[in-house]
């Protein structure tokens, strides 16, 4: 038995690259949440501009709250060991009967770095259902290696590159993952996975947060920063990075800044155009 997930829960996700649901916090607390993104989103000019904010774990409290929940950091511990990175965040929101969605891909196609040891959280503030677009998967994908992938740059595509695995994916094999709010799904690193439009009549909001073991290492720049949310460092791949104070503490400004700079020479490494969405 592991810290929350069970023996099987752990084999389960070692064979299929995903776990679903745990977890996270109560539908209450998950409403506060909701209500604190809301209230940021609707002072910042709309999830589309806090898209870019990638890394807002290191802006705004409510998202560093959510990658320290100690339950999320007990079912991740259970998968990677006791030492933890948040090595990013995204924020995937699909408004009501929206045309977004997002296109089968592997996260680990432009991230960089050069372990597999990296899971995904991705904690639903809001309704995840089939009909909202919640995350589907094709169990044992991880297992595929990493498939090349081409870049769309497609409008409604949330992600980076618009990226979408250069292989046909046989939606047959497709596992949904839907979840309350509250709940999160774990999925690893190189595991394909997709989702589609908004059909309900509610946003459906999550938070990805990326959690990396500390030996892993980034490849496609000369350095990398991360948040220790957990354990030990024992390598030193990854500077290390401060969470905020307060909600947009000037300190906290800055040193975002650069740390985005840096992280999109890695992201857009050899890409034409400049998609709006940053997917870390
Ligand atoms: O929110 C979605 O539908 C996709 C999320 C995703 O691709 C990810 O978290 O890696």
């Amino acid at each position: 038995m592991g810290k929350v997930l069970s023996d099987e829960r752990i084999a389960a996700y070692h064979r299929d690259g995903y776990a679903s649901p745990v977890r996270a916090m109560d539908a209450a607390t998950a409403a506060a949440y909701r209500r604190r993104f809301e209230a940021y989103e609707a002072a910042n000019g709309g999830w589309y501009e806090l898209s870019k904010g990638a890394k807002l774990y290191l802006l705004q409290t409510w998202v560093t709250e959510l990658v320290l929940n100690p339950s999320i950091l007990d079912a991740v511990e259970d998968l990677l060991g006791p030492d933890l990175f948040c090595w990013g965040t995204s924020l995937f929101v699909k408004d009501a009967h929206n045309p977004g969605f997002v296109s089968w891909h592997q996260d680990a196609t432009y991230w960089g770095l050069d372990k597999p040891d990296v899971v995904t959280a991705w904690v639903a503030l809001s309704p995840a259902t089939e009909v909202s677009g919640c995350m589907k998967v094709i169990p044992g994908s991880h297992q595929w290696k990493q498939i090349a992938h081409r870049d769309t740059l497609a409008k409604e595509n949330l992600l980076t590159r618009g990226q979408e695995i250069a292989v046909d994916v046989n939606e047959d094999e497709a596992v949904l993952m839907p979840l309350q709010p509250g709940e999160a799904s774990l999925h690893h690193v190189l595991a394909a996975h997709a989702s589609e439009p908004n059909r309900s009549d509610d946003r459906r909001i999550g938070v990805a947060i990326r959690y990396v073991a500390p030996h892993v290492q980034q490849i496609n720049g000369d350095r990398d920063a991360a948040l220790l949310v957990r354990g030990e460092d024992r390598y030193g791949h990854f500077m290390h990075e401060k969470a905020p104070k307060a909600d947009m503490d000037a300190e906290a400004i800055a040193e975002h800044k650069r740390i985005l700079e840096f992280r999109q020479s890695v992201l857009y490494k050899g890409v034409a155009g400049q998609p709006a969405h940053i997917k870390v």
